[in-house]
């Protein structure tokens, strides 16, 4: 008898997502930076910083807005114009030029925004009018949330159309997909969890009305990119942007199996909260939607290599994604393939600025 010893799984396991083959499971967390130029457009300086981390095995950018009135922060970058999508271009440009893949997250703050920053200093939009506790980040500094102002039924059609109009203007701008960004305590995730959600007609309630907008939307944008391109995050414990849940366990369960149906390219999941349980609801072990999810999984929030590894071997995971250790270190994949000491992150300059802290961070070569 002849005993086939399976390889083990590592990060250096390559991987099949959608059409495309990654050569690592290191994937590029999507990470706010707040660089982008006038008019939230991206330019040369941001090309350079998503080119240099073209060897992790998929980049997923950082949130993008699909409207004027999706916004929640200064120099965040938008998917809505054709100034942005010729940013992106040079963006997707110089990172397929490295032999990287790159996916641009779809974004809609919803009440995690200002009227400093809406268009016509109007009231930002949330399925219900409940005021986060906190404050929004302005041009002008910290300022208070303000009590949104709940969408009419009749509008939810049109924010369906900016996530579709935001899917068609990454394709036209160059990219390998897009990640629909369903997590945080932004729109689609304040329409599912219902601490947020108090509407009573078909987007609220019970949770197949609460994950009614998140499987339009992903309907929509899975029209103009097809499924297999498409991934989506969600955060099951996540209590930041003052979001929480009577029962996450059976509103991401019931979520994630209904996203199975579309046959996405991925889901992607942050354990963000989970270190800290009961702040955003009643904690579960998040491997039940490991074992829901009928394609590949991607996790998230404080890994290492090590961690990593053993999460790929114990098949908890098919993919990392990496957020600071990849913001530090454009060369991610070659120090954990060298066991090479890691740059340190430097907090002062996570949130905007210039280059400093974004593209000047060294290469092992460097050294
Ligand atoms: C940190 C600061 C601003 C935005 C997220 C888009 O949490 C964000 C974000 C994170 O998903």
């Amino acid at each position: 008898m002849t005993i086939i010893e399976t390889p083990k799984i590592d990060l250096f396991t390559p991987l099949q997502v959608g059409p495309h083959v990654l050569p690592n499971r290191i994937a590029m967390a999507p990470m706010t930076r707040n660089r982008a130029g006038p008019g939230n457009v991206p330019q040369p300086l941001n090309a350079v910083y998503y080119a240099q981390r073209a060897t992790a095995g998929l980049i997923i950018t950082e949130a993008s807005q699909v409207s004027p009135q999706g916004v929640g922060y200064p120099a965040t970058p938008g998917i809505h114009s054709s100034e942005q999508v010729a940013g992106w271009r040079l963006v997707t440009d110089a990172v397929h030029a490295r032999g990287g893949k790159i996916f641009l997250q779809l974004w809609h703050v919803g009440r995690i925004s200002h009227p400093l920053l809406q268009p016509d200093g109007a009231l930002p939009v949330a399925p219900s009018a409940i005021k986060p506790a906190g404050d929004a980040f302005t041009y002008e500094g910290p300022k208070p949330f303000v009590t949104p102002r709940a969408l009419e039924l009749a509008e939810i059609p049109v924010i369906i159309e900016q996530y579709r109009s935001g899917a068609c203007n990454a394709l036209e701008a160059g990219f390998d997909g897009v990640e629909i960004h369903g997590a945080n305590g932004y729109l689609l995730d304040q329409f599912l969890r219902d601490g947020s959600n108090h509407r009573d007609d078909a987007y609220g309630g019970r949770v197949e009305n609460r994950a009614r907008l998140m499987l339009e939307v992903t309907d929509a944008v899975c029209s103009v990119w097809g499924a297999n391109r498409v991934g989506i995050r969600l955060s099951p414990l996540q209590p930041f942007n003052d979001m929480r849940d009577s029962d996450p366990e059976a509103t991401f369960s019931y979520v994630v199996e209904q996203l199975n149906r579309f046959g996405l390219a991925y889901l992607h999941i942050t354990e963000m909260g989970k270190e800290a349980p009961g702040a955003a609801g009643p904690a579960f072990d998040l491997r039940k939607l490991r074992r829901i999810w009928q394609g590949v999984y991607m996790t998230n929030a404080g890994y290492d290599k090590e961690r990593a590894n053993a999460a790929l071997a114990a098949g908890d995971a098919d993919l990392i994604a990496f957020g600071v250790l990849f913001l530090a270190n454009p060369d991610l994949p070659a120090r954990f393939a060298k066991d090479a000491p890691l740059n340190a992150p430097d907090q002062s300059t996570f949130y905007g600025g210039d280059a400093r802290g974004y593209t000047d961070y060294p290469f092992l070569e460097d050294n």
